[in-house]
């Protein structure tokens, strides 16, 4: 199988508010679409994206000038290609847009490779187990309200989730801040398992002082509580609190795991499909995680990374951030909790053109 061609096309897809403040373009969510075509007749199929508004064209310019780069390319040798891309747009990487970029690319030559040998990706990358836990994550921001996070909490539950996550961090107050973690147990009762993002919200004392407070109620985890780059701040929390500390969403390819895993900062590998630099970097931090005995969890994109998480025996649970869901013609399937992975061959996912269409920007 060769690779042929591509198109792209910058989408912008309506959504009710986001986490991280109102900048240009927050209450929607922006991708850049790919498709590379092959002589085959059978398309690969990513995004790039979950970056803000304004970089939407520079990132739409990286990713067709890296594609040019892949024309003729055989996907099977996904490693290869990634590793060329990286090195040609330059010295430094991987950082920014060119992670961004090569990430979308190779998710999309995994797909490929997929449909060229007539395998679900999780299979090709370990095959572990073929349904995985999953956690609501596309609500119960800082903007809400208590008795908004109590009724969406519980709308959720109603729903059949045994898992979400909601944040803290925008609160002047320590009791304000701990006042949403009790309406949040209130709500969901005792059987559901929340997660709490943080955002790297707060400094190190702040952590250790409120995470103190909420190990009454019992968290699943405890996430990016503070700075992503304090290696020993982080470890300093980790070992104050009994709540697993997850972090690694900020991170830009795979070296900044070694240091994370070397210091002992977190108990829980998040690790980002866009910007570790795709499956192929991705899959290397969740291996480098189960030498140090630590599960792993994904985040967003659960379009792709439920394949991760499903393919690696430390693979602990899936971000359902429904964000990308409108682009796709079917979303993935969840059955009791647990993300169903699909049979057909490469990711089994399809992009609705109608919906590229309708949400296309350009
Ligand atoms: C998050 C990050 C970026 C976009 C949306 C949400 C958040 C998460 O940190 O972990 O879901
Ligand atoms: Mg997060």
């Amino acid at each position: 199988m060769k690779v042929t061609g591509f198109t792209t096309k910058v989408v912008s897809v309506p959504r009710e508010t986001g986490p991280l403040g109102d900048g240009p373009g927050a209450m929607a969510s922006n991708f850049v679409t790919l498709k590379l075509h092959t002589d085959e007749g059978v398309d690969g199929i990513s995004y790039a994206g979950f970056t803000s508004f304004v970089m939407l064209k520079a990132l739409k310019a990286a990713v067709d000038s890296l594609c040019e780069l892949v024309i003729g390319e055989d996907p099977i040798n996904v490693e290869a290609i990634n590793h060329r891309l990286t090195a040609w747009a330059g010295g430094g990487s991987p950082a920014g847009l060119v992670t961004r970029t090569v990430s979308a690319i190779d998710v999309a030559m995994w797909d490929l490779k997929g449909k060229a040998l007539g395998e679900p990706v999780y299979r090709l990358l370990g095959g572990f187990r073929d349904r995985v836990p999953t956690y609501f994550s596309g609500k119960l921001w800082r903007p809400y309200n208590l008795e908004e996070l109590a009724e969406s909490s519980a709308d959720l539950v109603a729903q059949g989730f045994k898992a979400m996550k909601f944040r803290m961090g925008a609160e002047d107050t320590a009791a304000k801040e701990i006042a949403r973690m009790q309406v949040m147990r209130e709500s969901v009762g005792p059987d559901i398992d929340i997660m709490l993002d943080i955002n790297q919200g707060w400094d190190v004392n702040t952590a250790i002082a409120i995470g103190r407070e909420l190990a009454a109620y019992d968290l699943f985890w405890l996430e990016d509580p503070t700075n992503h780059q304090d290696y020993e701040g982080l470890a300093r929390i980790a070992d104050a609190l009994d709540t697993p500390i997850a972090a690694g969403e900020y991170h830009y390819g795979i070296m900044p795991f070694r240091y994370m895993l070397e210091h002992r900062s977190i108990d829980i590998v998040m690790v980002d499909l866009l910007r570790a630099g795709g499956i192929t970097q991705w899959m290397k931090v969740a291996h480098m995680a189960e030498a140090y005995n630590l599960p792993v969890v994904s985040h967003l994109a659960p379009e792709f990374l439920s394949h991760g998480i499903a393919a690696i025996p430390n693979g602990m649970t899936v971000e359902l951030m429904p964000w990308a869901y409108p682009l796709f013609k079917e979303e993935p399937k969840v059955e009791d909790g647990m993300m169903v992975l699909p049979d057909a061959p490469g990711f089994g996912m399809e992009f609705d053109d109608e919906a590229l269409e309708r949400y296309a920007v350009d």
